[in-house]
């Protein structure tokens, strides 16, 4: 089978079942400098901005791409191939799917090989918007008290050496000390990340930074720079070999990192732009004043959803979220989670029907084509579940409602830190940074059975209350003794009715 390079120069010649971008990319200016490139932002925001280019409109508004992490490295060796092209895959629930050459991302600069041009890119005039999505972890604070955290060494290193910056904020801020010396407007920076008022993080963790490092650039970001609250939405999971291998059997096209999406996108932020910003209100997307509620509700059911489903899911034997979802205790138990714990937590939303919001997370959690694997979901869960899941918790603990579903998920979390293993004794494959300091703590369990909540910056003060830690007594015993997910969340489920 001969195979076609996914590249400018093959554009025109790709299979017509694919859609490729109607526009001339030469001419794309990168009005938004995006940190932080990994498949959610290529199924999202490059996907709406590619929508917006189409017919050559709004050419001011490209995306030049940066990568600040050695992972990155892999991206930009594709990029380089493929001149930053990647196909979209979304996947429909009844097996259909639509192939589209997204051609919104028109530049790529991997930060490490290449630190001054990746500083430039963000100071050149041309730039309105520097956004991110850098994970919940990559705004480098400690969840259980919000201080910026001046420990991490590569932070260390630029208080040191701040023209050579590693992370986020050391090229941020040199970005911008170039943009107030040339007398240039600031940029917008845009969180995209799934964290409550991921603006207001962004803000004040780089305000805190920079107060360290520059009085005076201190003053001007400040006053000048504004950080839009938003919320993010579409489910993307970690691409497959078999996309690779489909887009070649089918089309013929050699694209070596195509994303793989639902059909579901939606993206809300709060309309406070430093530089301007894209019509991207043409394309659905909602600009509000106040973002809260709607990433309340996201953060607290979606994503908290799918760590009830995935982390017992996995310590069950589950491969993916769909397959929990077949599995009707987990699907019970996920929207026991989410009717009992999350809802009354969140009260009445204006304008939203919580149960249809709900009823929609079932469906799209089920697609069966999305595949997206418990590992994904499970992966960086301390980092995660502090933002997720434990505030959840908290709250409840402090109005008497019910704890039980969040106790058994981390109680679950405890035991897949410790062992590894899932009740089909099969490895678990465990992505998480933290992942020996947890099963340090976790593997204690035989000598002190709350061993893992010692951890404050996760758990907090968790292990001084209670009730809870009567709950999780009882929940975190029966797991190492039953060894069977499905006994116990029927148990929960019994209890609740
Ligand atoms: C997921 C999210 O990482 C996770 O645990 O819940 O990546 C989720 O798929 C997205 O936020 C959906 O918008």
């Amino acid at each position: 089978m001969s195979l076609l390079q996914l590249n400018n120069q093959n554009l025109s010649s790709i299979h017509r079942g694919i859609t490729c971008p109607n526009y001339n990319r030469s001419k794309i200016k990168t009005g938004i400098v995006h940190i932080g490139v990994g498949g959610f932002h290529r199924s999202h925001q490059a996907y709406y901005i590619h929508q917006l280019l189409a017919d050559n409109q709004n050419t001011e508004w490209g995306i030049c791409g940066i990568g600040l992490r050695e992972a990155d490295k892999n991206i930009a060796h594709v990029f380089e191939k493929q001149n930053c092209l990647y196909t979209l895959i979304t996947q429909h629930p009844d097996g259909k799917e639509n192939c589209e050459v997204i051609g919104s991302m028109v530049d790529y600069i991997f930060a490490i090989d290449e630190p001054n041009m990746a500083i430039e890119k963000m100071a050149a005039p041309e730039t309105k918007i520097v956004s991110l999505t850098i994970t919940e972890g990559g705004y480098n604070f400690n969840p259980n008290n919000g201080a910026f955290n001046f420990d991490n060494p590569d932070i260390q290193y630029e208080l040191q050496h701040p023209d050579k910056p590693k992370t986020v904020f050391g090229f941020i801020t040199n970005a911008l000390k170039k943009r107030k010396e040339a007398g240039l407007p600031a940029f917008t920076i845009l969180s995209c990340d799934n964290i409550q008022h991921n603006g207001d993080v962004a803000r004040k963790m780089l305000l805190t930074y920079i107060e360290r490092l520059d009085h005076n650039l201190y003053a001007w970001v400040k006053e000048k720079v504004n950080f839009p609250n938003s919320m993010v939405d579409r489910i993307t999971p970690v691409t497959p070999k078999s996309s690779i291998d489909f887009l070649k059997e089918n089309y013929q096209l050699n694209d070596a990192w195509p994303v793989v999406c639902e059909p579901y996108i939606q993206w809300v932020i709060e309309d406070t732009f430093s530089n301007g910003k894209p019509p991207l209100e043409e394309l659905g997307v909602q600009f509000v004043k106040d973002v809260t509620p709607y990433e309340k509700m996201k953060i607290r059911l979606l994503n908290a959803g799918h760590s009830a489903l995935g982390i017992p899911g996995a310590v069950h034997g589950h491969a993916t979220i769909n397959q929990c979802m077949e599995d009707q205790i987990l699907a019970s138990f996920m929207r026991g989670f989410m009717d009992k714990e999350a809802t009354p937590i969140l009260g009445v939303i204006e304008g939203i029907d919580l149960t249809e919001y709900k009823n929609s997370l079932e469906e799209r959690f089920a697609n069966p084509n999305i595949k997206d694997g418990v590992s994904r979901i499970c992966s960086e869960s301390s980092a995660k579940l502090p933002k997720f899941l434990i505030p959840t918790l908290h709250e409840n603990l402090a109005t008497g409602g019910s704890i039980r579903y969040a106790t058994f998920i981390l109680a679950t979390w405890a035991y897949y830190s410790h062992k590894g293993m899932n009740f089909k004794n099969q490895e678990i494959e465990i992505i998480d940074e933290r992942k020996e300091e947890l099963h340090e703590a976790a593997k204690q369990f035989n000598q002190d059975e709350f061993s893992f909540l010692g951890i404050p910056d996760i758990f907090g003060k968790l292990i001084e209350n209670q009730r809870f830690k009567n709950e999780y007594s009882q929940m975190i015993q029966a797991i190492y003794e039953k060894q069977n997910i499905h006994d116990l969340m029927s148990q929960i489920l019994k209890a609740a009715d």
